[in-house]
This record gives C-alpha cells, structure tokens and sequence, in this order.
C-alpha cells in the first residue's frame, strides 16, 4: 500500500471522530510491550476500532502487541484514545507507518500523548516491572518522521510538566534516557556498553520516532518504559520474549494505577 502521510492522519482523524461520533479528542496513550493490562483502568470506556479499519493503519504482527483504538472517558472527563498497538520501525515499512497513530491523534485534536515501551534497563537497580520516565532520548535509527529543511527544537520533547505530574502519582519513578536501536535483535552486550557510553539508561526499539513526529505536530509528551529485562550483559541471562511477556503481567496492576492517576491530571 501507498505510504499514510499527514494527509492520510487528517482521514483517519476524520475517520475515528466519526466512528465514535465525537467532535475531538483531548489526548492519546500507546501501550507498548508489557502495558496492556493497563488499558482496563483508565477510564469509561466508550467503544473500540480495530486500526486497521481506519485510514492508513495496517495490524501489528507481534505477539502481546494488540491492534485496536479504544475510545475512553477519563473520570476528568477528557476522551482520550487507547492505541493498544503500534507500528515498529523494524518492520521495514519505513517511518510513516510508524508515526501515523501519533499524527492521528494530533489531527484528531489531542494536544498531550504519552507513550509508553518496554524496553531493557541498563541500571541493575531497575528489575524487571520496573517503570521508568523517559527525560530524553537517542535515536540511533538513523530515520526521522520530519521531511525536508524542519529543523525542529527537541529541548524538553519530554515534556517536564508531564513528567512532574507523573511523580504525583509515583514519587517514586526514576528517569533516564532512552536509545532507540533499529532491531528486531536485541542488542549485543558490545552495544549496550556503547549505548551506557553515550548516555542511555534504556534501550528499546520503539518510541523516539514517535516522539519526534509528536513534538512536529505540537502535542505534549509523556513517555514511559516499563524496564521488562536487564539489557544485554548486564543480567547474565539471555533474553527471552517471554521474560517480557511475564514481566508485563506482574507490573500490571502498578502500571494501571500509574495510568489511571496520570489521566486524571491530564
Ligand atoms: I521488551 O533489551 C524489550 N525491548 N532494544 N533491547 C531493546 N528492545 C527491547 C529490549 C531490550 N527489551
């Protein structure tokens, strides 16, 4: 299929307004690897589509990845859009399918979007259903959602009040910074030392294209990982798909009321 541009949002924005019969949103969350129990408790929840019946959107593939948009009242009372999947750049369709839940959302009128990860933790502090704020980050993917001379400002893109209304609700949530590495492998121990070298606390694979295209299209952002593993050679285990899957299992009921608190704020 022809790539989503921004266009395509503006249709999909269209689309999901339409479908839910409201005339916009006030905000977005996309769940990633390990979030999903979350999704139950944040809110009224007012109906669901599968992305793949709106403009643009094609299913995700991976296992504990969901696919749907939720449409949820906040006890606030803001409607904010559950991405409960997303596109990752490793799938090789390129950045704009990437970021076409962010540009929806933004098209569809949310002025905030938190987006939330697993990721490895490269702090051994941190044990696995462990969620961390994300205070900025290091694309090493080498791709940008922004076309052409955009010389786009990503001071604080990690939105500082965010992140201050996020230690509200858990004072106890650390920070750090985030490197995206292309994937799907997991990193060599050899590049998680780099990546410890140049800054980064966690790595993962999704997020910070996201971010960019959040920040071009002028919405606040809250970004969370859920550290569902120690990254490469800090543990001296392997990596393991189910690790995640389990890890995601055991922090859900902290990582819903994380949620539920923040929304209510937003
Ligand atoms: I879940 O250790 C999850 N996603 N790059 N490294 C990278 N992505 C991840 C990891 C990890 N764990």
């Amino acid at each position: 299929m022809t790539q989503p541009s921004a266009d395509t949002a503006t249709e999909a924005a269209a689309a999901l307004l339409n479908y839910f019969a409201v005339p916009r949103i006030d905000l977005a969350l996309v769940l990633g690897s390990g979030w999903s129990q979350a999704a139950d408790s944040l809110g009224e929840p007012l109906g669901a589509v599968p992305l793949a019946d709106l403009p643009g959107f094609e299913a995700p593939v991976v296992a504990g990845h969901g696919g749907d948009l939720r449409l949820i009242r906040t006890s606030a009372g803001k409607l904010a859009a559950l991405f409960t999947g997303r596109t990752h750049f490793y799938e090789g369709r390129g950045v704009e399918p990437v970021v076409h839940g962010v540009r929806t959302a933004a098209a569809a009128g949310a002025t905030a979007i938190v987006l939330t990860n697993g990721c490895g933790g490269l702090n051994p502090a941190w044990l696995p259903g462990t969620p961390v704020l994300i205070r900025d980050h290091i694309n090493l993917t080498g791709a940008t959602p922004v076309r052409g001379a955009t010389f786009l400002d990503l001071t604080d893109a990690y939105s500082p009040r965010l992140r201050a209304l996020a230690r509200e609700v858990d004072p106890s949530l650390d920070e750090g910074v985030y490197v995206q590495f292309r994937g799907p492998q997991y990193e060599t121990p050899a590049e998680v030392r780099m990546a410890a070298a140049i800054g980064g606390d966690l790595v993962g694979m999704s997020t910070t294209l996201e971010t960019i295209a959040a920040r071009e299209a002028g919405m606040e952002v809250l970004g969370i990982s859920l550290v569902t593993n120690a990254a490469a050679g800090i543990s001296p285990t392997p990596l393991a798909h189910a690790e995640v899957i389990e890890a995601g299992r055991a922090a859900g009921p902290r990582l819903g009321a994380l949620l539920a608190g923040l929304v209510e704020k937003l």
